[in-house]
Formats: structure tokens, sequence, C-alpha cells
């Protein structure tokens, strides 16, 4: 409904010099607005943003495009903790903070934190990994999704990329078999019945929203019953344009205010204002775990890491690997203020480096005498107590503390090359807990938790040589890496991996051997499982597709895939000799050839091979 309030009703106070050159354009729109609209109006213009409406023309023209400017300041304004004026208050004393070069770490020392170190395989790996199975009935698991994937490039979603060209399987359908596996494995050790559901929320934003939601109902959820998934979309911020927090028009539409993500800090207060996490504590849960888009490795790490939590009574528990100095993974590090107070938090890499030379480390980020940086790497893989997380976010409604990167034109720090914005994020959760809450972090191996997508071949290939390269390339590698490895540790007989360059980066080419999440989801389901003199050569793929398959003195050569219903028991054994799959480079530019494909370096041939179905229930032993 059009208002009629009068100008001098806009009421406008302390807007200075800004309001005549405001009032005229606005004013003579007024008719136009809305009450609520009035009332944004007036805190942009208390917020010195007068020049949103210099251009405004007289009403009768433009005018659709002058409501949904106000849809759009309208969302802005709800979608912040504290409004749009906080925003602009915040920005404004961040940017300040920025041109003074102030130190956001200023009065703390860094040093080395302490926290639970695992070794793959070991008595007490297994045993963590039985407790964190037994916790997973009382988890929810958190995807944040909501990144373009920049330095990646890729055209679509992150989450749709195949994790392994083997089988093709995309990250969200690993990620969702891995949860259920987890589900069934868990309610399997309870004493009581259990019915659970774990809930699955993915994190969107208005970049992969609908993408997200067509690769899942266009997979019937890969399994999961729909009602276990909820999908809760971030909303971008203001750009600002100068060091007053001016908002930034869009280039391409002076009746839009041009936005940029926040970040994956916003998981937090979407969450609290779903009001899920309430339901979730009335429904017995007790952990919330957060996850990012493409760490294909990720599901090798939680049960553990869960069973950590559980038994060191951690609140907030961080997944971590040794980072290589100048990785670009943040570092956990243990912060001492000069009045005493200390906190285990992630240092983000790019203030590591500053923060390391300001406190006594000429050398900044470096690597020690075991080759890696003593801090070690945040892979952003969180585990957070439900309840005390529910507490602390009743004080803070998710708000988490925030920065801002502008990117200067000169040293004078007057002017910014492009927009900039306030960015937060996840990890930085635990900087506003109090002293007495538990805050640790879980270690263990790269080779088994961390192999993220998230370099261009170009990019990727420029990395240094011995830090890992973060490419679609390398990702895929390290889960063949990552299954040679642990089929070793169960007794298996794996080949020695060769190496070849693909896209500019040499890896380790290990035999290609998968699994679905049902068949090894802890190292027991994986020991427990294979028997007997198996061994599988280099130029070989292994792919597992069943609960119940035992491998039992199997000798591949070649290339075999067993597929099996959960009701049958199968045994594979013998000696299997095929042509194979071979691997062919394919050159990053060659157009011909599919993205996905294309910023791996590589594909298969699929000359030969044998391929196993078990589609009734019963046993089965195969010599195959
Ligand atoms: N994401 C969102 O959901 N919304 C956003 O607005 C932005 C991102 P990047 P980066 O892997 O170990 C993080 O861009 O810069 C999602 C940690 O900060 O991959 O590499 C996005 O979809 C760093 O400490 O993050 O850095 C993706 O799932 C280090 O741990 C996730 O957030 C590093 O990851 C991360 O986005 C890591």
């Amino acid at each position: 409904m059009a208002s009629d309030a009068a100008p001098a009703a806009l009421g406008i106070s302390g807007a200075g010099d800004d309001w005549a050159e405001a009032c005229t354009p606005l004013r003579r729109n007024l008719q136009l607005l809305a009450p609520d609209e009035v009332e944004l109006a007036k805190l942009l213009l208390n917020e010195g943003q007068s020049h949103l409406f210099e251009h405004w023309l007289e009403p009768g023209v433009d005018d659709d495009k002058k409501r949904s400017f106000f849809d759009q300041v309208r969302r802005l304004n709800s979608s912040y903790p504290g409004g749009l004026a906080s925003y602009i208050q915040n920005a404004r004393k961040l940017l300040a903070d920025s041109k003074a070069g102030k130190n956001p770490y200023d009065g703390f020392t860094p040093s080395v934190p302490s926290g639970e170190i695992l070794t793959f395989g070991d008595d007490n790996f297994v045993s963590l990994e039985e407790s964190g199975v037994k916790e997973a009935r009382h988890a929810a698991f958190v995807l944040v999704a909501g990144g373009l994937g920049e330095r990646l490039g890729y055209k679509g979603i992150k989450v749709a990329l195949p994790r392994e060209t083997t089988t093709g399987k995309c990250f969200l359908q690993h990620y969702i078999e891995s949860i259920l596996a987890l589900q069934d494995a868990s309610c399997k050790l309870a004493e009581d019945k259990c019915h659970t559901k774990i809930p699955f929320v993915i994190m969107t934003s208005d970049d992969t929203n609908a993408l997200t939601i067509n690769l899942l109902e266009s997979n019937s959820y890969f399994g999961m019953e729909p009602s276990q998934v909820n999908i809760l979309k971030q909303e971008k911020v203001a750009c600002l344009s100068d060091n007053d927090a001016r908002l930034a028009l869009d280039p391409n539409d002076k009746y839009k205010i041009q936005t940029k993500p926040h970040g994956h800090g916003d998981v937090h207060a979407l969450l609290y204002s779903s009001g899920l996490l309430e339901q979730w504590k009335s429904t017995d849960r007790k952990w919330v775990l957060f996850f990012q888009d493409t760490n294909g490795l990720l599901f090798n790490a939680i049960p553990s890491a869960l069973g950590v939590s559980a038994t060191k009574g951690y609140n907030v528990n961080s997944l971590a690997v040794p980072r290589k100095a100048k990785e670009a993974i943040g570092g956990i590090t243990k912060l001492t203020h000069v009045d005493g107070r200390t906190m285990v938090i992630n240092v983000e890499y790019n203030q590591l480096d500053p923060l390391l030379r300001a406190t006594g480390h000429p050398d900044g980020d470096a690597n020690c005498e075991t080759f890696y940086s003593p801090y070690p790497g945040n892979i952003n893989q969180l585990i957070l107590e439900l309840g005390p997380y529910i507490e602390e976010l009743k004080k803070t409604h998710g708000a988490i503390s925030e920065f801002v990167n502008p990117k200067y034109t000169d040293s004078t720090k007057t002017t910014f090359k492009s927009s900039t914005r306030l960015e937060c994020m996840m990890q930085d959760y635990p900087k506003t807990l109090p002293p007495s809450a538990k805050v640790g972090f879980t270690l263990m191996d790269t080779w088994l938790a961390y192999a993220p997508v998230k370099n261009n071949p170009e990019d990727a290939a420029k990395v240094p040589k011995g830090n890992p390269y973060h490419s679609a390339t390398s990702g895929e590698m390290a889960i063949y890496k990552a299954n040679s490895l642990i089929l070793r540790k169960a007794g298996a007989q794996i080949a020695d991996p060769v190496i070849d360059t693909f896209n500019g980066q040499e890896v380790e080419v290990w035999p290609r051997i998968t699994w679905s999440p049902r068949w090894g989801l802890v190292f027991k389901d994986v020991k427990g499982k294979v028997h007997g003199n198996s061994s599988v050569s280099q130029r070989s793929a292994l792919v597992i597709n069943g609960k119940n398959i035992a491998v039992e003195g199997l000798s591949l050569d070649g290339t075999l895939i067993v597929n099996a219903i959960d009701e049958a028991e199968v045994e594979v054994t013998g000696h299997v000799e095929n042509k194979g799959w071979t691997i062919q480079h394919v050159d990053h530019k060659d157009t011909s050839e599919k993205e996905e494909i294309r910023i791996r370096g590589f594909k298969f041939d699929k000359v030969e091979q044998l391929e196993l179905n078990y589609t009734e229930p019963g046993q089965h032993s195969t010599k195959a």
C-alpha cells in the first residue's frame, strides 16, 4: 500500500548533509512507498546511504524497479542479525580498523595447541570408530554448500562433481550414502529399538540452491528420505564501495544493491533461526557435524573423530591434518592474550604468516623439522555438542565475528579496486565461547582424511612442489590411495603406485579401488571382509558395491565390478585377469571432453571388465 506520508514524516535524524541531497528524489517518490518501506528509507538515510536514491527519477518512471529495490532492502535487513543498520555500522568499524592496519590478533601470542592425534587402524582408532558409530544416531549433519567455487572455475555446483570417475558417483551421493550407512550401523548397536533418521541440512545460496534441489530431486535424494533433508539458503550481503560503508549499487542496475556471499559462517545464524536445533534436542540429538562440499575422504575421519568428541566430552572438535607451510588451509592455533585469556582457534591461511611474523617468528608460516608447519591444518569439519551450542546461540543468535578484506587502490587506503563486503567463517564460532568450553582438535593423516577439490588445473600446476594440489586430479587419486592403503592395512597385497602427470600435476596412481560406504564404513568392517591372500595389481580397478561382499583370496589383474543387494552374501575369490580399464591423458583445454573430465586431466578407456551382479538373497560363492 502506498503511503501519503509527507517528506517531513521521514523524520530523518543525524543524516547530516546527505539529507538535502537525498530528500528531493526520494520525496518525489514518497507516494509509491508502503509504510514499512518508509521505515527502511529512513534507516538507510540515517546510515548515510542517500546516494542510493540520487538517480531516482520522478514517479511513473521505473516504478517497478523502485519497488523491487525495497524488496531487496527488506531481505537484506531481515537476513542479517541486527538488520542493515548493524551491518553498516559493523562495516564502518571494520573498515576503519583495516585502514588503520589494526591486527585482528593484537595482544595475542600464538603457540601450538595440543589435541588428539590418531593413528589409522591401531586399537585406539578402532575403538574410537566404534564409539563414533554408536554416537551417530544422536548426530545431525550440516553441509555448507553455498560457495561458488570460483577457484575451481567449474560451471556447475561442486557437490554434483564425480567424487571419482571409476563409479562416477558425485560428492552428494557419497555423502548421503555415508550418512545412511552410519545411520544403519549405529541403529544396529542400539540396545533399544532404533528408528532414527539422521537429519541432514544443506546450506545453499542463490548460486547453488536450485541446482542442489534439482540434483536431489532428480536422484530420489540418493536413497535418503526427503523429510530427513532440510535446505537452508543463505542470503548474500550488501557490497561496500568506500571506507564510509556506503553500499554499492549494481553496475548493471542502479535500482539494485550489489551483493556478494557473506561466507560459510552464516550457517550458525541460519540454523538458529530455523528452529531445527531445538527440534533436534527434543529428538535426542547430541552432536552437529559440519562439513564442506568436496572432501571425498571426509567420512573416513568422521567415526573416529565423533568417538573422540564423545569420549573426551569436547564441546567443539575440529578435524585436522598435518599442514604444509603456506598450504591454503587454516592453522589451528592456541592464542594467549596479554590479559591471560586463551583460545584454540583456526587462524586463516592468509593471516597465519603475518601473525607469526608479528610475534617473534621472523620466518612466518614455515615448515619445521618435520617438513610440516607446526600448526595442525584445519580441514573445516567441525563437531559441536548440541546442548552447549544451543546455549551459546541463544546469546549470539548465531552471529559470528566478521572481517573485511578490501583491496585498496594505493597505500593511502582511501579507495577500493572493487567493492568489498563483510565476511564470516563457520570455524570462528569458538571465538565467543567462555574459557570453560572444551575446545579441541583431532588430527589424522592427510591420506586418510583430506583431499578437497578447490583449484583449477592451471593454479594447481603452480602449487609449490611438495604441497598438495587440492585439484580434481589430486582429489580423485587420493581416494584410490586411501582405499589401497586401507586394504593393505587389512592384509591385502596392493601393488605400489606409479607416478604420472595429469594437467601438469605429478601424482601417485594407485589401483582404482572404490567401495560403497555400506561395505567399509569403518576399518573393522573392511578387516572383517578381506581374507586370505588377496592381491590387486597396479593397473587394476576394483568396485565393491554392496554390503555383504567378502574378498577371499582374490587375485585381480584387470577390472572387476561386484554389485550385490544387501541380502546377498557374496564371496569373491579366484584369479581375475582381463584387459581392464586403461588411463588416458586428457588436456584440460580440450573442449571436446566434458568439463568434469577436463579438470582432472584423465579418463578411463573401458577396454574389458568382469561385472558380477547378485540380485537374489542368499549365499553366493563365486570363483570369479
Ligand atoms: N561456502 C558457503 O557455503 N557459503 C559461502 O558464502 C562461502 C563458502 P571454500 P576456503 O578446506 O580446509 C576453508 O571457498 O577459502 C562453503 C576454511 O576457511 O572452499 O578454501 C563452500 O561451498 C579454511 O580454514 O573455503 O577455506 C565450501 O563447502 C580451510 O580449512 C566451504 O564453505 C579450508 O576451507 C568452504 O569454502 C579447508
